[in-house]
């Protein structure tokens, strides 16, 4: 059986990350146009940067969940035939025991040049606020969060297409459905045949468009479903 698994914030926050639309979210203190546009690193990149340097900082204060650890245990058992796609940039996945795991929306502790297009991974030695050291590759002294941000194009759109065209089944846990093109991947599984699960808190705003739904924590709901 061909699983697509995508995963959204939810999935994170049993482990203390926050999410972006809960209370006290992330979008509480900030404006997305503020933050997770390119326009808004090109006029205020310190600003940008002090947003991913405290999420970056606190991803070392946090620790994966039993959600992340059971789809941990749905690679073992399904191999290729399970793909993990996540919107979420911290690496809880990977700490849990994911091997392959698809982050749509890049990565906190990834950079990206801007004089080269590498992505190499985020620099230990940062000094003072966005004052970072220059790429590895090229020595250019550009380097940008690797993180997609609204109006840029996700990452490895076309391979996410294809697992979700093969798949049998499609679960979505912990996104609120809000974001597109993650929001819509439940219509294009459906439209390939695929049957279609959600696992979140509540329902989401695209809970209508699957064919069953379980509502409750992804620490409880995911160990239930994949054990
Ligand atoms: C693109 C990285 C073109 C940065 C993020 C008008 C209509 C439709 C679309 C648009 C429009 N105007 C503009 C657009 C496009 C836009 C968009 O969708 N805007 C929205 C606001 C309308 N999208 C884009 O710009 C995207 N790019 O469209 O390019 C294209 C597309 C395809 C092919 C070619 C070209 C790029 C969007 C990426 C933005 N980057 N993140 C960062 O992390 O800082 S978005 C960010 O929010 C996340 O990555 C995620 O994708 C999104 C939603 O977040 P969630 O993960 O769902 O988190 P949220 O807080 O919202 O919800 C948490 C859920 O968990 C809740 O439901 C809650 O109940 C649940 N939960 C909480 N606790 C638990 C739980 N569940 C289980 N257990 C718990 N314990």
């Amino acid at each position: 059986m061909r699983v697509v698994v995508l995963t959204g914030a939810g999935i994170s926050a049993e482990s203390g990350v926050p999410t972006f639309r809960d209370a006290d979210g992330l979008w509480e203190g900030h404006r997305v146009e503020d933050v997770a546009t390119p326009e808004a690193f090109e006029r205020a990149p310190g600003v940008v940067h002090a947003f991913y340097d405290a999420r970056r900082e606190a991803l070392d204060t946090v620790e994966p969940n039993p959600a992340h650890h059971a789809l941990a245990r749905l690679e073992q058992a399904l191999g290729d035939d399970l793909f993990l796609v996540t919107q979420n940039i911290d690496d809880l996945h990977e700490r849990g025991g994911s091997t392959r795991v698809h982050h749509m929306h890049g990565e906190l502790r990834s950079a990206l040049c801007l004089g080269c297009d590498a992505h190499v991974p985020w620099p230990a030695e940062q000094g003072g606020l966005g004052d970072l050291p220059p790429c590895p590759r090229c020595g250019s002294c550009a380097l940008r969060p690797d993180v997609v941000w609204f109006g840029e194009v996700p990452y490895g759109m076309d391979e996410i297409l294809g697992h979700l065209a093969e798949a049998d089944l499609f679960v979505s846990v912990g996104t609120s459905g809000a974001v597109y093109p993650a929001a819509g991947f439940v219509q294009y599984a459906r439209a390939h045949g695929a049957r279609t699960l959600e696992l979140n808190l509540e329902p989401s705003e695209g809970s209508h468009l699957f064919h069953d739904a379980r509502h409750g924590p992804a620490g409880v709901l995911v160990p239930e479903w994949v054990d």
